[in-house]
């Protein structure tokens, strides 16, 4: 049955049997088989290392094999897909969450153990890979998490940056950041696709045939070759695809002429700037980095994709399937994270119209039912804008074309809504207002060629429909959607806290939350049981205290487990307020310092926690991390007052240090300046580990609150619609600090937390005007009710029985921030596309 004839139609690999993973038999020799037979080190090693690469090849096997089930079943029932085109992507670790997807951690377990590993130990040899920068990066990993769990026929499309996300070390001077080669030691996770490479050129110029065509010759040309990283759903077999994209020089280009002539830069150039491509993740957190680089960045991933995807399409159109180009749309949607990879639009032109030879219309109806934008920031320094000149010279025909959607988007607006021409200046994708500097307006780009618009929490989509697009709104008012963002609850509660999870299946009697988040409303009715009181405290404190082991281990300080865990944890910026929250420690510093004895035994003990990075030219970023340290030195050393408070800040955050942080927090500060912050999505992942949020009424704040209670959540500071009116009366000088405000100010600059110059940070609080000055996020208007609500976490926290109950509330309430949710609701109401689970 098994023997294979030698034929044409053999040609494929014969299946093979694979080892049982269930057993742990059968894993411990799959194990043991990829120690001796997929060697990356001496063959005497099998230390914690070693196992680790070992142990991931296991589990790659079995991914493998669904990976390949996965898409030859997509293959034969040909669906409409999705393609998720995205410039980040925070896997986090890969081993710890595959197995437990594929619900073999104890079988790996046992199978370690038998080997004289144990797992825990084996899974904290990974590295993460860091493709992102924040927030935006790990939304795209969640959502790939769900997309395979909901068995929805999907891809993931990104780049494989060789050096990711910097790491972060704190010294005497502040952050200091260092490469992270996160493939320094190979990744065991990804497939090499020899046999999927496209072309991808740059420069060059635009050719007009006779026939009035158009093609893009000359120029640097390159190559992208993909590599896939398979990801598991949860108690599902469908294994859907991140495939990642690296460049390189096509094989031939190496000159040997010019390497025999001893010229050996020369011979190797076209191979150095294909390095250079994917060499470094570019900070692209709500910053804009002009280098030319990252739009060559931008564009290796939209052609690559896009070339991928119409491959694809033509290739499930066999003999007997002839295609029409009119169906493009039925079968594929793709969605742009942001306007990262919004080159995407007119690279799907170009290879409609220049390759398979459509004419304008067609192609441009096909591109524009195809393609969708989320927005993911406000803050107008994130919104991209690319020199027209450094376009037009990269890629030439895209400005065409680019030009070309412009005009005839003017043409319609002059047909149908006259009355908008005067708003044409700003609707307009080219923006020449100023002749030094003309540029491409990307969110503009999207938001004319893209079906759907949507914003990622509601009030962040109100903003966009109400002020950011509000003319393209009154346009095309059925273009504009919200999806409030969410989390996986596999990551973010059941792997990450075991401990809560139990206890949750214990008492709902099922385990099928995990899946269907919404079930966590069954916990309400038991928020007052004392023995589930007693469970849940017991649950939170253990998380505690491997926290604290943790903090101990990499910053030597030692942490009180009975004290109230507060914590702040993303990326380091102004309009997030760190510098809010390190305020009030001061505040509360100096407030301890003058209690008497007696008065201090009645005091909450409490750790603050904060971390995160500062990109790093961001320089009022890195004083705020600086001045955290500098306060933690005095705060932690002052033995008055260190039994009440400690001030840690945590180095190196990432999504590692975030699933050990998070199950630990009991308070988290989410306290961004209202209608700045599009959602955040740590917020959710805190609520539902059962931590109360300090916040202001930004994001999908709103709506955490709105599901979990208003009880249940510690509110303060300017609403969104106030935030414009307030910044005015500041400018006018109608605003009146307030003494405690001044009081900190002025402890800061007595030189108490060292002899930095903190200058700069205290005076972008004070002045008049301008963005990050003149205390543009409001963090002396907002310091009063900031400081009311923390005293009303003291006087919560001080009632454990009570606590404990709105704790149970908040993950009770966190149903509705599942990735789950989201995913549904993009599948269902911007892709239109169905479940295709493999049977
Ligand atoms: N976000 Cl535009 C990023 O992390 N990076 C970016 O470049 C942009 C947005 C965040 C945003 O600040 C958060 O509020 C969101 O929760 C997150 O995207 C995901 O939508």
């Amino acid at each position: 049955e098994n023997s294979v004839s030698i034929s044409e139609s053999s040609r494929e690999i014969p299946p093979i049997a694979h080892p049982t993973p269930e057993d742990a038999f059968g894993v411990a020799a799959n194990i043991q088989y990829h120690a001796h037979y997929s060697p990356h080190f001496s063959p005497s090693k099998f230390e914690p290392e070693q196992a680790f690469f070992s142990t991931a090849e296991s589990v790659r096997d079995t991914l493998i094999q669904r990976w390949n089930e996965t898409y030859a079943h997509f293959h034969k029932v040909d669906p409409k897909q999705t393609y998720y085109i995205s410039m980040e992507y925070l896997q986090g670790r890969a081993l710890s969450n595959a197995i437990g997807n594929l619900g073999l951690t104890d079988a790996y377990a046992a199978a370690l153990y038998k080997l004289g590993h144990d797992l825990e130990t084996i899974v904290e040899q990974e590295k993460d890979p860091a493709l992102g920068n924040g927030g935006l990066g790990r939304l795209a990993s969640c959502f790939l998490d769900s997309m395979a769990t909901l068995n929805l026929p999907a891809w993931g499309y990104g780049l494989r940056y060789k050096y990711g996300l910097f790491k972060q070390k704190i010294t005497a001077k502040g952050q200091e950041e260092y490469a992270e080669d996160w493939l320094e030691k190979f990744s065991p996770w990804e497939i090499v696709r020899h046999d999927v490479v496209y072309p991808i050129r740059f420069f060059g110029e635009v050719l007009v045939e006779s026939d009035g065509k158009r093609k893009w010759v000359g120029g640097e040309q390159l190559q992208a070759l993909a590599y896939d990283i398979p990801i598991p759903g949860y108690k599902t077999k469908n294994t859907i695809s991140l495939r990642i994209w690296e460049a390189r020089s096509p094989p031939q280009d190496f000159d040997l002429y010019a390497f025999n002539a001893g010229k050996h830069i020369n011979a190797a150039d076209l191979q150095f700037k294909a390095q250079q491509i994917c060499a470094v993740l570019y900070p692209g957190d709500e910053t804009e980095e002009g280098k030319l680089l990252r739009l060559k960045q931008q564009y290796l991933l939209c052609s690559a994709s896009l070339q991928d995807i119409l491959a694809r399409f033509k290739e499930r159109r066999s003999k007997d399937k002839p295609f029409l180009w009119a169906e493009f749309s039925k079968k594929v949607s793709v969605q742009m994270n942001d306007t990262h990879p919004t080159l995407a639009i007119p690279e799907l032109m170009r290879l409609l119209m220049d390759e398979e030879g459509l004419g304008w219309d067609e192609a441009w109806t096909i591109t524009s039912s195809t393609v969708a934008y989320t927005n993911h920031t406000v803050l107008p320094e994130a919104l991209e804008k690319w020199s027209q000149a450094v376009m037009a010279k990269l890629l030439p025909r895209h400005f065409e074309i680019i030009a070309e959607i412009d005009k005839q988007f003017h043409a319609l607006v002059g047909k149908i809504r006259p009355d908008l021409e005067d708003k044409l200046s700003s609707l307009s994708i080219l923006d020449s207002s100023n002749p030094d500097k003309p540029v491409v307006r990307m969110a503009n780009l999207c938001v004319i060629s893209s079906h759907t618009v949507n914003g990622v929490a509601e009030l962040h989509s109100d903003i966009l429909k109400k002020e950011l697009f509000a003319d393209f709104n009154s346009l095309w008012p059925t273009k504009f959607q919200n999806k409030t963002n969410g989390v996986t609850p596999r990551r973010w509660l059941r792997f990450c806290s075991p401990e809560l999870s139990t206890i949750i299946t214990k008492w709902l009697r099922t385990d099928e939350w995990v899946t269907n988040l919404d079930l966590l409303t069954g916990l309400r009715q038991f928020a007052d049981d004392k023995q589930l009181q007693t469970e849940w405290a017991a649950a939170k404190t253990a998380n505690k205290q491997r926290f604290a082991k943790y903090l101990q281990d990499v910053t030597g300080i030692e942490v009180d487990s009975n004290s109230l865990f507060d914590i702040q944890i993303k990326r380091i910026h102004e309009y997030k307020r760190q510098l809010l929250n390190i305020l009030s420690v001061i505040y509360r510093y100096k407030k301890i310092k003058e209690l008497s004895k007696g008065e201090q035994m009645k005091a909450v003990p409490r750790t603050v926690m904060l971390g995160g990075k500062a990109f790093a030219t961001y320089a009022q970023a890195k004083r705020i991390v600086k001045l955290v340290n500098d306060v933690g030195q005095v705060v932690n050393n002052d033995r008055d007052v260190s039994h009440l408070l400690k001030v840690i800040f945590i180095p190196n955050y990432n999504v590692t240090v975030a699933e050990l942080a998070i199950p630990a927090s009991e308070l988290s500060q989410h306290i961004s300046t209202a209608g700045m912050e599009a959602s955040g999505t740590s917020n959710m992942k805190f609520a539902l580990n059962g931590s109360l949020i300090i916040g202001t009424l930004d994001g999908a704040n709103v709506e955490i609150r709105e599901e979990i209670g208003k009880n249940n959540f510690f509110l303060f500071g300017a609403r969104a619609e106030d935030v414009p009116i307030l910044r005015k009366q500041r400018e006018e000088g109608k605003f009146v600090p307030d003494p405690r405000f001044e009081e900190v100010k002025d402890f800061i600059r007595s030189g108490k937390f060292g002899d930095y110059d903190y200058g700069p940070l205290l005076e972008s609080l004070e002045g008049n005007t301008g963005y990050g000055r003149g205390d543009y996020f409001l963090v002396g208007q907002d310091f009063p009710s900031y400081l009311e609500a923390q005293s009303k976490v003291d006087e919560a926290y001080r009632n454990q029985a009570h606590w404990i109950k709105m704790s149970i509330l908040s993950t009770a309430g966190s149903g509705k921030f599942s990735s789950d949710r989201t995913i549904l609701q993009y599948a269902q109401e911007i892709w239109k596309i169905q479940a295709c689970p493999v049977p």
